[in-house]
């Protein structure tokens, strides 16, 4: 350790030192206290058992059934899928294959957006690693698995502490066959702002080479400008760019007449010129009435020459049918989720499409009893997140009156529950409609979903109505994220803020006239590098600068929790979420080959400095550690 502190030290790495430099830096002697990996672990779970897991209700661990596992020949082979499609034929190649077929192509959102939007993104990777080598195998025939990027990358450091590149290349290592697909929110990444454009690039090219093929690309206000840096990456990177539309309002209705299907049309084309190997169409809320998205993808399928490809939220409970109606259309690729997994407000369920099809030429290529197989698991692990779960559970057509997307509405719940207003929901959610119009009517998907979720409960927290935010602007203090928003850093919406709001909110601030990204100073990768090997006292890899250069809070947080609980993702779920009964006993793979047994004994009472003894024994040996209650 005390070679450990020299070679660390910061005016040693700069060459500032002489020989009375050991004599006059005490802090060389300094040692850290090291625990080993396994006390390390087990203050995490003795930490989870006393004082519950941060944002759900302190509870014994619940008992649940193992998951069913589909139960395949151990030299069942990998069939190839349309991932030797890509590397062999090129993006142009897999293009002209998926407009050659005649059935519907489907995307699995499992891994993605269907826990984002059911469970609050809470799904962990060990849970999706151990159905990863039965899904490829199951399913060789899907177009892709949906399963990086939106919100997941986050979430991941934030709640799960675990390391969304880690997921992404060990998934790769189990799935060789199929088409992995990410979210990506255009120049906010997988962030919450505009990022430079050098971000961007690099974050694209490192997501390329560590994984992923199909890159879905969105600018939260429909924003063409916003899309085109990260449409030319992707392009550079030799991987898929599916420049998407957003779709918002309802084409229906001829008294909404903002976003109609000129709006769309205009827009679809362009996205071609962009660049855009497929076009996606992002119905993030699940708005797309059946027939509308009969008219829309007709249209569209005139429109462009590039497949599209169809992504919805069943909320309403009409998922099924806008698809069953989009593939009348001629839409090419649908996005939906495992059966158990599936509807509310995540997508429409795979199974469901699966018979609603039979009989019809556009039936997908796909086993129902694999589909069936792999939902059991899900139905299985799904109980692990009760807590997060929404409790929504019928269709809610109020949907198409506040508008809010299906990957939002669990965690804007969770964050109205975290300030309290987890009794006024109703009210949250009318109000979302209410701050929507107030802004213009503007499209909202992450980021700017968010703003609106933002101010929607500040106004319900401060009681506030439309007048009294106009009437009494000034003496606001307008959350953050809303100040941006009116400020342009998210970029322009179609139509234009209304002027005497942004005026009220900007409180005599200009709003940018240009692209954000043409203004952010570009990162300097190498001084990242340097900085974080400062401070972390090891090598980063790429990897780990891009995490910090998008969330820098988030990621040194995460590195915290890492320090003090070494790697928590080898931990199952249920001890993860909820700790350890007295008498348990667990199995932990801390690396492959390498397995702890873990058994807790007992609690001690809280003492004088609020610590608790918890006694556990570690593959036998007796071990305790101390844990403050804080209860
Ligand atoms: C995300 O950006 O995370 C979304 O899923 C938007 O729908
Ligand atoms: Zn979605």
């Amino acid at each position: 350790p005390f070679l450990e502190n020299v070679v660390k030290h910061e005016k040693f790495r700069n060459g500032e030192y002489d020989t009375s430099f050991i004599d006059t830096t005490p802090e060389l002697f300094i040692f850290p206290f090291r625990k080993d990996r396994g006390t390390k672990m087990l203050s995490y779970i003795g930490t989870v058992t006393v004082n519950g897991f941060p944002g759900i209700e302190k509870k014994k661990r619940p008992v649940f059934p193992k998951p069913r596992i589909p139960n395949l020949p151990y030299d069942l082979p990998y069939q190839e899928g349309t991932k030797q499609i890509l590397d062999k034929y090129g993006a142009e190649g897999l293009v002209e294959w998926v407009k050659s077929q005649k059935q519907v192509l489907l995307t699995d959102t499992t891994f993605r957006d269907a826990h984002q939007s059911l469970l609050a993104t809470r799904m962990r990777t060990t849970d999706i690693l151990h159905i990863a080598e039965p899904s490829a195998k199951l399913l060789p025939d899907l177009f892709s698995f949906e399963m990086w990027g939106g919100a997941t990358f986050d979430v991941a450091y934030r709640f799960l502490k675990e390391d969304p590149w880690d997921r992404l290349v060990s998934l790769r290592r189990k799935i060789p066959n199929v088409l992995f697909q990410m979210l990506i929110r255009g120049a906010n990444a997988v962030g919450y702002k505009n990022y430079p454009d050098n971000l961007i690039r690099e974050f694209v090219d490192q997501s390329a080479s560590a994984g992923i093929d199909v890159f879905r690309i969105f600018d939260s206000l429909n924003w063409v400008k916003g899309m085109e840096v990260a449409i030319d990456a992707v392009r550079q990177s030799g991987k898929i760019a599916e420049a998407s539309i957003c779709y918002t309002g309802d084409i229906l209705d001829g008294t909404r007449t903002k976003y109609n299907l000129h709006y769309y049309k205009d827009l679809a084309k362009e996205l071609e010129e962009q660049g855009a190997h497929i076009l996606g169409i992002k119905d993030m809320a699940g708005l797309l009435k059946p027939e509308a998205a009969y008219r829309l993808v007709s249209e569209l399928k005139e429109t462009v020459n590039i497949p599209i490809h169809l992504h919805t939220h069943d909320t309403s409970g009409n998922g099924l049918f806008t698809y069953a109606r989009a593939i009348d259309g001629g839409v090419d690729i649908v996005d939906t989720a495992l059966g158990t997994m599936a509807a509310l407000t995540s997508q429409p369920s795979a199974n469901s499409l699966y018979y609603a099809l039979e009989g019809t030429p556009r039936k997908p290529k796909v086993n129902i009893e694999s589909l069936e197989k792999l939902s059991y698991y899900w139905e299985d692990v799904r109980k692990y997140y009760q807590d997060f779960e929404s409790g929504m559970i019928s269709p809610h057509t109020e949907v198409y009156q506040h508008e809010m997307p299906g990957g939002q509405y669990s965690n804007l719940q969770q964050q109205a529950r975290a300030v309290s207003l987890g009794e006024r929901w109703d009210e949250v959610k009318e109000m979302y409609s209410r701050v929507n119009n107030m802004f213009g009517d503007i499209v909202k998907v992450t980021p700017s979903s968010k703003v609106v979720g933002d101010m929607a409960l500040f106004m319900v927290q401060n009681n506030l109505n439309e007048e009294e935010v106009l009437m009494k602007g000034h003496m606001l203090d307008f959350p953050d994220s809303v100040v941006e928003l009116f400020e342009g850093f998210l970029g322009k919406p179609y139509g234009g803020f209304p002027e005497k709001l942004q005026k009220i909110i900007l409180k005599g601030k200009q709003p940018l006239e240009v692209r954000p990204g043409e203004l952010l100073e570009p990162v300097d990768f190498e001084k990242l590098k340097e900085k974080l090997y400062k401070e972390l006292g090891r090598q980063v890899t790429s990897f780990e600068i891009i995490s910090y250069a998008l969330y820098p809070k988030v990621f040194m947080e995460y590195i915290k929790t890492d320090e003090q609980y070494g790697n928590i993702s080898v931990l199952d779920t249920p001890t993860f979420l909820y700790g350890m009964r007295l008498g348990e006993e667990i199995e932990v793979e801390i690396e492959t080959g390498k397995t702890l047994i873990v058994k807790l004994v007992s609690m001690g009472h809280p003492r004088a400095d609020g610590t608790r003894v918890v006694y556990f024994e570690l593959n036998g040996q007796p071990r305790e550690v101390f844990i403050k209650d804080e209860n």
